[in-house]
């Protein structure tokens, strides 16, 4: 296992403020968990073809897409549950950054999949970064997938 993925720390920046533990139970989860979070998805990427990039890294137990709450719709994001850990490492080493449906996609350690975790907590129902997003997103030839800027500098 490569240095890089011993360190909680350099393994991933986000830190999961609903995650119902010690700080020291987060980064162990980090470090063991054989699930991937992908963002900066298209919302029109499907499950397959999720799938269908992601078993490159190697055997998928389960995807779970991200939802907005409020229409149930995908909202760019994903949980790809593998079932061994070396996999989750390929997918982040190899797949982050790599282009899906014209996005550069991003591959994140995640702490494991729960209930609930699969709807997005902005408060108009999509990711909460979509809503403070300052910098322009080009993706804006459909208004209901990403694009232009985030929803609350819109309304300004
Ligand atoms: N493993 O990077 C990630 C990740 N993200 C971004 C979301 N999830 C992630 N998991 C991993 N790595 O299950 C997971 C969440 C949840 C699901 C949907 O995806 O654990 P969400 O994106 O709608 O909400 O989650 P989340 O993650 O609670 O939002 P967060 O991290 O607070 O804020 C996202 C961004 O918005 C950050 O860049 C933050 O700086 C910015 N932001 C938040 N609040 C403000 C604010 N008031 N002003 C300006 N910027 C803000």
């Amino acid at each position: 296992m490569a240095l890089l993925f011993k360190d909680p720390n350099k393994i991933s920046a986000y830190r999961d403020r609903r995650f119902q533990g010690s700080q020291e139970e987060f980064e162990h989860a980090l470090l063991t968990s054989t699930t991937v979070y992908v963002g900066n998805m298209s919302f029109y990427t499907t499950e397959e073809q999720a799938y269908e990039l992601f078993s490159r890294a190697g055997e998928i137990k389960k995807i779970v897409m991200g939802l907005d709450k409020n229409t149930k719709t995908p909202c760019g994001f994903c949980f790809i549950m593998y079932y061994s850990r070396d996999d989750a490492e390929d997918a982040v080493k190899y797949i982050s950054g790599t282009i899906l449906d014209d996005r550069p996609i991003r591959v994140d350690f995640d702490w494991g999949f729960q209930e609930g975790r699969q709807w997005g907590r902005g408060r108009s129902g999509g990711q909460v970064r979509d809503e403070y997003r300052t910098d322009y997103d080009p993706d804006i030839l459909l208004t209901v997938r990403r694009g232009g800027y985030g929803k609350l500098v819109q309304k300004e």
